[in-house]
């Protein structure tokens, strides 16, 4: 903490109490505005869930009614059934017959200062028109179409222009490599893409197009289309006959095009997220549950009102810019702030001089960024007006008190309730957070679960444990935006998520937790092979993968080790082939080879050479062992299958690399 007031303020606080209860002026004007109503309404959605969630599917627009509410057959949940709609027509025409017509819906900022508003009238427009775009070259209900596009309002008019006319999308994130868009155009089979030229990021053009020429340099395969909008002006080269400019393309169809009903089970994306084994899982997302549950959270969690102006800080790549920029803020007819590119280009004040000067009043962010601004120094949000802003979220990992601490006063000036929400890819929406007008808050705990939403902790048996005893969270019934399955394999779907509780239907997170004596829980985070870096889902096989895939590695074993700023940073213990030399040189090379083949985000921040993995005798790497080494951890636990005790020896005398 770079300043000594805020700190021992800070210190004050968590000394004397460390519990918040919701303003009161807020909860006066909240939709939950109490415990008792939270519980209350909690008990209803639990005793009575077809009421409950009737009653906010009926807020939106369904162009046939459904006939049943649920059902349910472990793992297969189908909502609203019978029911048909149009998820862009919800997020748009829904709001063109009243005041919300000329509201401004996206109010956009690039890196480069340059700024662009759209009203929802103007949205429509823009998503109609590149709705017929699609159709155009051939998309139909069904198609999968890919999107890498930097974070601008295309992001979001593509991937409804997709909802428009029943295709689904799939959103490969900007700073995903060549090779990624390569695996994912394999699983999902777009026949379409949708790119940039390029898009800026920390004053360097990131090169979309190019990246897409490479992922399609081996032949096109099953892709017919490219279509290329232009954002950042660098040199592209358009392969005639199948890659064209949005902007000419558009030119040449009309901006009208209706809205014609879906199923309310009909796919509606499809996001790949890291898992503990192998590549990527294709988490599938239908239409009518996964809209009314984002529709519904962006409602309550973020309480919001009609002059809010709402800026959730996460990439469209990611499931958090799928429920929270996108589909949940515009169905509720919000105003969205969409910033393109780097907290510190220009300076390491850019975000609070968006807040200023767009009279932000709701922030949701991820822990990793606050702990950063905490380490830039409290000057830059102290040189801003922050006034505008009423509450605060966060989501992607555990938030430590600290930073939670931090956020609450420097940021949100000690009057603005902190919403911290914890979901997954696969949960589509909020699963377990705090209403703001309604439940005490404490610094690190998501609190307690949504309407509906079973959370529990369980023993390995499924048998619910006792307050404050770790164990592994579970959801012990179908919620509606849940995922529907993983795109192409359910064999996957049913062992990650169904296997470990068959007998008893309860989903498994893949998260450890605790739930305290006042039925708050406290997310510990992944007890499987997946790591959080910087709020960011990556798979340790991943990352092996990419390793030995590299000329000179024999073997690969990557862990987590804790990182003040990102959570989670990459540990890999390499093995390298006969000949190839352990030097920084070599370490270099690998790290950058991650880069080309996951993402920047996946580069390990270690690599450490060793002669040999640690195993059991059945040939297991003792990835336990290695966690322990990587954060510089005395090694406890039972070595005893060890199969080569001077290996551990070895590895822990082994330096950085
Ligand atoms: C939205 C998102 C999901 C994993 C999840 C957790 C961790 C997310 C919180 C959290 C503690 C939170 N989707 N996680 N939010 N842990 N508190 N508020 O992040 O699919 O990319 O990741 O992230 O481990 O399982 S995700």
């Amino acid at each position: 903490m770079s300043d000594p007031a805020i700190s021992n303020n800070i210190e004050s606080h968590l000394v004397e109490n460390r519990v918040f209860p919701p303003p009161a002026e807020f909860a006066q004007r909240a939709r939950v505005g109490s415990l008792a109503e939270y519980e209350r309404m909690y008990r209803e959605s639990i005793d009575e869930p077809d009421k409950f969630w009737a009653r906010e599917a009926s807020e939106l627009l369904w162009q046939e009614p459904w006939d049943q509410v649920l059902e349910w057959k472990c793992p297969d949940a189908r909502w609203f059934l019978g029911g048909k709609l149009n998820v862009s027509e919800n997020c748009l025409d829904r709001h063109l017959s009243g005041p919300r017509r000329d509201k401004v819906a996206i109010d956009f900022e690039g890196e480069p200062d340059d700024r662009r508003t759209l009203t929802y009238a103007q949205l429509h427009a823009e998503v109609c028109r590149f709705a017929n775009v699609l159709k155009a070259r051939g998309v139909g209900a069904g198609d999968r179409v890919l999107i890498y596009l930097p974070h601008v309002p295309e992001a979001a008019i593509s991937m409804l222009a997709c909802a428009r006319i029943g295709a689904v999308h799939s959103v490969v994130f900007g700073g995903f490599s060549a090779d990624s868009i390569k695996d994912r155009l394999a699983d999902s089979g777009a026949k379409l893409i949708v790119t940039a030229d390029g898009g800026w990021r920390r004053g360097k053009i990131v090169p979309l197009k190019a990246n897409v020429d490479a992922a399609l340099k081996d032949g096109d395969g099953q892709v017919e289309g490219v279509v290329v909008l232009r954002r950042a002006e660098n040199d592209v080269t358009l392969k005639s006959g199948r890659d064209v400019w949005w902007h000419e393309a558009a030119a040449e169809v009309s901006a009208d095009c209706p809205a014609e009903p879906f199923d309310s089970e009909h796919p509606l994306f499809i996001l790949y997220t890291s898992g503990s084994t192998g590549k990527p899982k294709g988490i599938l997302h239908t239409s009518g549950g996964y809209l009314v549950g984002t529709y519904a959270t962006t409602k309550y969690y973020f309480d919001l009102r009609e002059d809010d102006v709402y800026w959730c800080t996460a990439d469209v790549g990611w499931v958090t810019g799928h429920s929270y920029v996108t589909y949940g803020p515009l169905a509720n007819g919000a105003t969205v702030l969409m910033y393109e590119g780097a907290p510190d280009t220009p300076d390491q004040g850019r975000w609070w001089k968006l807040i200023e000067e767009h009279r932000v009043s709701i922030l949701y962010t991820a822990p990793t960024a606050i702990r950063a601004f905490i380490k830039w120094g409290d000057k830059w949000p102290k040189g801003y007006d922050l006034s505008s802003l009423r509450l605060l979220g966060t989501v992607g990992e555990p938030i430590n008190p600290e930073a939670w601490m931090w956020y609450r006063e420097l940021i949100g000036g000690g009057r603005c309730p902190i919403v911290d929400t914890w979901w997954q890819t696969e949960t589509g929406g909020h699963m377990i957070a705090p209403f703001p007008g309604a439940t005490p808050t404490k610094p690190g705990t998501a609190t307690r679960p949504f309407f509906g939403v079973d959370a529990a902790v369980v023993d390995d048996a499924g048998v619910e444990v006792g307050p404050n005893v770790g164990g592994k969270l579970v959801i012990r019934r179908p919620w509606p935006s849940m995922l529907r399955g993983i795109y192409g394999d359910p064999a996957r779907f049913q062992q990650a998520y169904w296997e470990d509780y068959k007998a008893r239907g309860y989903y498994f997170t893949g998260d450890g937790a605790r739930r305290d004596e006042h039925g708050n829980f406290w997310i510990v985070g992944r007890i499987d092979d997946v790591l959080n870096v910087a709020g960011h889902r990556l798979g340790t096989s991943e990352i092996e993968s990419a390793l030995v895939a590299h000329p000179a590695v024999a073997e690969a074993a990557v862990v987590g080790r804790p990182d003040e700023i990102k959570g989670q940073g990459v540990v890999a213990f390499v093995t390298l082939k006969g000949g190839q030399t352990a030097s920084k040189e070599t370490a270099d090379a690998l790290k950058k080879h991650v880069g080309t083949s996951i993402g920047a985000i996946a580069r390990p921040d270690q690599i450490r050479f060793a002669d040999a993995l640690p195993k059991t005798r059945s040939g297991k790497i003792m990835r336990r062992l290695l966690k322990q080494v990587a954060s510089g951890q005395t090694v406890t636990g039972d070595t005893t299958t060890l199969e080569d005790l001077s290996i551990l020896a070895r590895l822990q005398a082994s330096g950085e690399e």
